[in-house]
């Protein structure tokens, strides 16, 4: 059993919004041709309490994008962003979710920020996503969505550390710096995740 995970195709995430991903929207189409491809397909959203503390608002005196230390874990301060229930937090609206069988929130911990889509970033808690996929029988995950150097990267790191046979749907992904990009792909290969491309799927 094969499932595609699309990670956080939010629109604050998207050109617009209040910590854009240059280009993110041009993966629209990409995500949704991949769909029918997989048994099971899963969604996520970064969903935060007002008043996070991964916002640098939260953070008097601090600076956007400022690497801070905040419950012993290494925290970058963003824009506030994904507040749950605004506008912004709302999945793009031309993404298709009629296969779309579940939607998992995370970073709803206000003081705990949670880039993968299985665990907080302390690994306290987890999100149930990992359960839910060997319910269903998955052995193969598939990751797409943004940011890739950010909520890709860690959710398709814990997807391998759980288990799964794990790729990452390079053109189907876009990411926030470049170095980090390649740092978290270099890191994943180490890891054995694959990297392909849409049109391995389509083909
Ligand atoms: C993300 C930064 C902060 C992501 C979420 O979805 O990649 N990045 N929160
Ligand atoms: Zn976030």
């Amino acid at each position: 059993m094969t499932a595609l995970l699309l990670i956080d195709f939010q629109l604050d995430f998207l050109p617009g919004g209040a910590l854009a991903v240059g280009g993110g929207d041009a993966i629209l189409p990409l995500l949704n041709d991949l769909q029918p491809r997989f048994d099971l397909v899963v969604a996520t959203q970064d969903w935060h309490p007002a008043g996070h503390r991964s916002f640098a608002s939260a953070h008097p005196g601090r600076a956007l994008f400022e690497d801070i230390t905040w419950q012993g874990l290494p925290q970058r301060l963003w824009p506030d962003h994904c507040v749950q229930g605004s506008a912004g937090a709302a999945l793009h609206p031309g993404l298709n979710l009629n296969r779309v069988e579940a939607i998992f929130r995370k970073g709803t911990d206000p003081e705990l920020d949670s880039y993968s889509a299985f665990f907080d970033n302390g690994h306290r808690r987890a999100t149930g996503l990992s359960a839910y996929l060997r319910a269903r029988g998955v052995s193969d995950v598939a990751v797409a969505g943004l940011a890739a150097d950010y909520c890709v990267y860690f959710t398709a790191k814990d997807a391998r550390a759980e288990g799964f046979a794990v790729s990452v749907v390079e053109d189907a992904t876009r990411g926030i710096s470049p170095e980090s990009m390649a740092a978290a792909q270099a890191d994943l290969l180490g890891q054995g995740v694959r990297f392909q491309q849409v049109s391995e799927w389509l083909g």
